[in-house]
């Protein structure tokens, strides 16, 4: 498909198997992106228009929100509403599902509507996470059972990274592409098609100030990062933390590298920081779409069964060697 293609366009032409996109998700997707767009304004103007700091309330995580965190997540439902094909929304923000409509239709959206909000009043990249599932019953009233769906069931997921450029990565199962929002037409229009990530790499991320918490394989496996060409790897590594999930992982899938947020031992019943369900899933489709890997240190985060909406998980993705790696120092273990 030629380069600064529409991504309606985009989408009126892809075929999945052979098939066009159904009208519902395209409508969809149309409607969350343009909303994307909305919210990339606000973003760019901050302080000028007293959007920035603390919106002094919590969230279902517990978590102090950003005025820009409620902001999103009121722009993103109500950017939704008018979609037929949707049944019903859960976002970071809020504890139980939302329902679109009367509930009923063809599909479920769940998002992080702003990730990274740590980094809002510094001017770091911010992003929003979305992955859209199937409705096990699409006439029946909506329930949260209806979004416990592995992650591999995704008919679709992506993020819009809020940085230098505004970004929309994205992926329907057969493949992901990109596209760059054009200022002039208001427009996400298509940069590349088919995105590769490499399966070796010289690059990690991770927080290093948890180090002295990690579990060993972590440890063992960044202590051999840190070594370098005089180590066992024989090569030595980078490292890069932006605290912002979307934009560390917009980097993994630019250039290759390894993304973790492992468990630790501050809060050893908790699983990991980030959410299984509307960051871990869409990031590792999108991840495994581009031919790199994720997990929770032994499992494949995709085939995990989720318990709970809000559910934390332990996250390692990216190039193939460097997960795999991982994978074998945890069952080493
Ligand atoms: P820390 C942002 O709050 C987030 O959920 C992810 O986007 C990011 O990767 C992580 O937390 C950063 O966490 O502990 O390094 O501030």
């Amino acid at each position: 498909m030629p380069l600064k293609t529409p991504f309606r366009q985009y989408l009126g032409q892809l075929q999945l198997a052979g098939a066009s996109v159904p009208p519902g998700l395209q409508d969809l997707l149309v409607s969350l992106t343009n909303t994307c767009v909305t919210l990339s304004d606000e973003v760019a103007q901050g302080a000028l228009i007293g959007i920035l700091g603390s919106a002094g309330t919590g969230n279902v995580q517990g978590e102090v929100q950003q005025k820009l965190d409620v902001i999103a997540n009121d722009l993103l439902i109500a950017g939704v509403q008018s979609c037929q094909s949707l049944a019903g929304i859960a976002s970071e923000e809020i504890e139980d599902p939302l329902p679109v409509g009367k509930g009923v239709g063809d599909y479920l959206l769940l998002f992080d509507p702003l990730d990274g909000s740590s980094n809002i009043d510094v001017n770091v990249s911010i992003g929003t996470i979305f992955s859209i599932l199937k409705k096990p019953n699409p006439n029946a009233p909506l329930t949260t059972a209806d979004f416990l769906q592995a992650g591999r069931t995704q008919v679709a997921a992506g993020y819009v990274v809020y940085g230098p450029q505004t970004t929309l990565a994205i992926s329907l199962g057969e493949g992901v592409d990109l596209f760059t929002l054009d200022a002039v037409s208001g427009e996400f229009l298509l940069i590349k098609q088919g995105v590769q990530i490499s399966e070796s790499t010289r690059e990690f991320a991770i927080n290093m100030s948890n180090m002295r918490h990690w579990a060993a394989p972590v440890k063992r496996y960044v202590d051999e990062c840190l070594a370098g060409s005089g180590g066992v790897r024989q090569k030595d590594f980078n490292m890069r933390w932006i605290a912002s999930m979307v934009a560390d992982v917009h980097r993994v899938l630019s250039r290759g590298g390894v993304f973790m947020y492992p468990w630790d031992q501050r809060d050893p019943k908790k699983p990991g920081k980030l959410r299984l369900m509307y960051e871990a899933n869409p990031m590792g489709f999108l991840v495994e779409q581009a031919g790199g890997a994720v997990i929770n240190g032994v499992d494949t985060i995709l085939d995990l069964q989720p318990q709970g909406l809000h559910e934390r998980v332990s996250v390692m993705l990216g190039s193939k060697e460097e997960v795999n790696l991982l994978r074998q120092y945890h069952a080493a273990t």
